[in-house]
């Protein structure tokens, strides 16, 4: 063997290229964990949500109205997630995106966290009810990021200086050292900043201290009450949606990214605007009113033909109507805006909140229970006939009497109707769409709903024949959804079936398709099955 292919080729110096890139984004990354693990502590320690909350928030507030049908459309309920999901991806590009920028460029990531943060300070500031403190998480979690930044960026410099160098005897790279203090600050700051900044979100998401309090309550004895559910009024067919969902089922629609936590001892309605007398009343004051039941069906005005926005259940309320009796609206009114803590507002006809046959009321109670946080706990308003943007406002604290020509709902601006009546629908719950059933005699059930105007008639279409009418469950009101059921004689092959529902007014269901926007979906709910 021969002395010189003993010889190690000495080992490259410095960092490589693609190192060094992959180092800078890592830097980038573990500088946005600490600017939002230190605005969630922050934000925790306030009160108050934290910045990729009222971020997402804002998103959620500017999306053009025809995203958001697309997204609502596509990922349902889950459209909170989705957002959620991307938001985390923008973030994360981001991230590295400034990392990269200050190994390139010193001080030109620190100033592009300073621009992202700054649009961060906009969504805190513009907030419903915003206050001085709720930018305090951005400023502070931005003010460490940057400093974590600089200092990630000079010791990966100072790791590059000194790896450029060989150790005079044994010819390797130097800047063991360096590296190693490089690794400890990027990961410590980082796991200690994820830690903490998991543990705020979630003690504040939970809201602990609410959930508490709302296990804790009892509801008052209804002064009116409903007769149990009467035999014959749900179907029990297998696949069929129960005539009542239960809480745990009932869809959530709202454009709250961390639902509100209101401590029924703080919460209070105020009735004002164009009224002869304002009027203030707090939880326990509402809890000593004689609240009744209803059973009512909640529809979303998103729901697409054959969608599942939309669920019956037994509410616990006071009427409105009696409320704003007390308020005197002033003549000219013709509106009421009402207001969550969240800033959503709603837009609902006054005389359909004083109607004493419509029974809008301020709910508190939702199948035996209190309201579940999610579905607008302590009070939301339930309205039966309208859609629930105009009317169904969650965690409700104002009642505004105005007139349609000075205020609008939120919905409103963002290209959906001023005015929301639930339109005549019915949908097929089984078979399911694409299903393959046996031939002969075939359950085909489903739901058909007109609240406030009652369904009288249900028809099916097989394979364009002539329309049948199914059979109907029992009535119990005008407000709920009505179960249907058709025996189908299936023979083997393709078919389709449609459903049609006939109102108490005699109007039939439209085959004219509509989009959910503006005003709800129009069409018949059409489903392909097999029968083998
Ligand atoms: N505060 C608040 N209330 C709200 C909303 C909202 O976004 N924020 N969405 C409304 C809409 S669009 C519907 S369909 C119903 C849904 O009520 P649920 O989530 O209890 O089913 O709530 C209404 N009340
Ligand atoms: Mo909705």
């Amino acid at each position: 063997m021969n002395a010189e292919t003993v010889e190690e080729t000495p080992a490259p110096l410095g960092i490589s290229p693609r190192a060094q890139f992959w180092l800078s984004t890592a830097t980038g990354i573990a500088s946005a964990i600490v600017t939002l693990g230190v605005a969630s502590v922050v934000a925790f320690f306030f009160g108050i949500v934290s910045p990729l909350v009222s971020v997402g928030q804002l998103v959620i507030d500017l999306v053009p109205a025809g995203v958001k049908t697309v997204v609502i459309a596509v990922f349902g309920t889950g459209d909170k997630a989705f957002l959620l999901v991307v938001l985390a991806v923008v973030v994360t590009i981001a991230a590295a995106f400034v990392g990269i920028l200050q190994w390139r460029r010193p001080n030109w990531g620190v100033a592009l966290l300073g621009v992202i943060g700054a649009l961060s300070f906009v969504a805190a500031a513009t907030r419903a009810n915003a206050t001085i403190v709720s930018v305090l998480p951005t400023v502070a979690g931005v003010f460490v990021g940057m400093l974590v930044l600089r200092a990630l960026v000079r010791r990966l410099s100072a790791w590059q200086v000194a790896s450029s160098r060989r150790i005079p005897r044994s010819g390797k790279a130097q800047g063991v050292v360096e590296r190693r203090q490089f690794i400890r600050l990027a990961l410590w700051s980082s796991i200690a900043a994820a830690v903490a900044g998991t543990g705020a979100q979630l003690l504040t998401s939970a809201s602990a201290a609410v959930t508490a309090v709302r296990t804790r309550i009892s509801l008052p004895t209804p002064a009116t009450t409903v007769a149990p559910i009467p035999a014959g009024a749900d179907l029990k067919i297998p696949g069929l949606s129960p005539w009542v969902i239960p809480n745990k089922d009932f869809y959530r629609i709202d454009t709250a990214l961390q639902v509100p936590s209101i401590d029924p001892k703080t919460w209070k309605l105020q009735i004002t605007g164009m009224v002869e007398k304002e009027i203030e009343i707090t939880f326990a004051e509402l809890l000593k009113l004689p609240l009744e039941e209803k059973y009512v069906t909640l529809a979303c005005v998103s729901q697409e033909i054959g969608g599942n926005l939309i669920g019956n259940a037994l509410w616990l309320g006071y009427p409105i109507r009696n409320l704003l009796a007390e308020a005197k609206p002033k003549a000219g009114a013709d509106m009421v805006l009402s207001r969550s803590i969240d800033g959503f507002t709603a837009g609902t006809p006054l005389a359909v909140l004083q109607d004493a046959g419509t029974d809008a009321i301020l709910a508190v109670g939702m199948n035996g229970e209190p309201l579940p946080i999610e579905h607008g706990f302590p009070v939301r308003m339930v309205v039966p006939g309208l859609y629930g943007y105009v009317s169904a406002t969650k965690w409700v604290v104002q009642l505004k009497v105005t007139t349609f020509a000075k205020d609008e709902g939120y919905w409103t601006p963002r290209g959906w109707s001023a005015l929301g009546p639930v339109k005549l629908s019915s949908r097929i719950d089984t078979p399911q769409q694409g299903a393959t059933v046996k031939a002969g005699t075939v359950a085909v059930a489903g739901v058909a709903w007109r609240q406030h105007v009652g369904v009288s008639g249900v028809q099916v279409q097989i394979d364009k024949g002539a329309w049948q009418d199914a059979k109907l469950a029992k009535v119990v009101t005008v407000d709920s959804w009505l179960q249907w059921s058709f025996a189908w004689e299936a023979k083997p092959g393709q078919h389709t079936i449609s459903v049609r529902a006939i109102d108490d007014t005699g109007a039939v269901q439209t085959a004219k398709f509509a989009n959910p926007d503006p005003n709800g979906s129009t069409g018949h709910h059409t489903i392909q099955v097999s029968v083998g």
